[in-house]
């Protein structure tokens, strides 16, 4: 039988990598995409011993590039069966009066605007197979907002929205849609967050166990097998030392 096929934006890190890897170990083929090229191959080059790879190297915003890069795919991958939504990040955190706006512009363009283009561009062959599965990666940030994450925030309220938009509006034609909202887990998220201050950046985990790239796999693995009848609609995963976005229980 022939492998499903799952295309992963923001696979060269973090949550989709280790997204990546998982399904990979589980035999589905894969489209790997982000911006970093090298990152890409070596990523294939592991993962191709396991199953077929299809590296794509575009940045989400650029809307041409993320239809032709989806519209252009070899035959072999060009039937997507299981879409992970994943590529976006945090840039600052800061008031919203000292703003940056151009991180604005960033956030909201990539994790809303991105994760738009490249669910339109995927959607007309999942609706005329009559099947499919979009997973939104969203964020507690979704679903509450804290100090200073004022557009961050936003950017995931919006993804909360799309995703129960998608769902209503492709519901009756066989496409699974749902959201999984983590909490704090450690990637290069907060790196990106603080522009490459990896001090800063740690010190977002230190003192208490975040979650981990794989806990996200994992769940999104879980999301996957269900049965045909069985959509995860929304989901939101904390560590044990989260209970809000503001808290969190540290030792130090
Ligand atoms: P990472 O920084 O580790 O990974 C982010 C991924 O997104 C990278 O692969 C990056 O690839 C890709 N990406 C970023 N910008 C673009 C762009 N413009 N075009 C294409 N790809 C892009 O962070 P995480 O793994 O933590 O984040 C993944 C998702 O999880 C994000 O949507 C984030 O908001 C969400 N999330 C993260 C949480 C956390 O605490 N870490 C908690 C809740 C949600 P490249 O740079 O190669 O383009
Ligand atoms: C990432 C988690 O708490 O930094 O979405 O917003 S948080």
């Amino acid at each position: 039988m022939k492998n499903k096929i799952a295309l992963i934006t923001g696979a060269t890190s973090g949550i989709g990598m280790a997204t990546a890897r998982l399904f990979a170990d589980n035999g589905i083929d894969l489209v790997i995409c982000g911006r970093r090229t090298e990152r890409l191959g070596s990523l294939e080059k592991e993962l191709s011993e396991k199953v077929k790879v299809h590296s794509l190297v575009f940045d989400v915003r650029n809307k041409s590039l993320v239809f032709e890069h989806i519209n252009g795919l070899p035959e072999d991958f060009s039937e997507i069966n299981i879409l992970i939504n994943n590529a976006g990040n945090a840039h600052g955190l800061d008031p919203i009066h000292l703003g940056n706006t151009e991180d604005w512009d960033a956030m909201l363009d990539i994790n809303v605007k991105g994760l738009l283009y490249v669910s339109k561009a995927v959607l007309p062959g999942m609706l005329e197979r009559g099947s499919g599965h979009i997973i939104n990666i969203g964020s507690t940030a979704g679903k509450e907002v804290y100090p200073n994450g004022n557009v961050y925030c936003a950017s995931k309220h919006a993804v909360d929205a799309i995703n129960q938009g998608m769902r209503l509006d492709l519901n009756g034609k066989g496409i699974k849609v749902g959201a999984i909202n983590p909490g704090m887990v450690e990637t290069e998220f907060s790196q990106v967050r603080f522009k490459g201050d990896k001090d800063r950046a740690a010190n977002v985990y230190k003192g208490f166990t975040p979650l981990s790239p794989e806990d996200i796999a994992d769940i999104i693995w879980f999301a996957v097998t269900r049965p045909p009848h069985v959509n995860i609609a929304d989901l939101t995963v904390m560590s044990l030392d989260q209970a809000s976005s503001t808290v969190v229980n540290k030792s130090t």
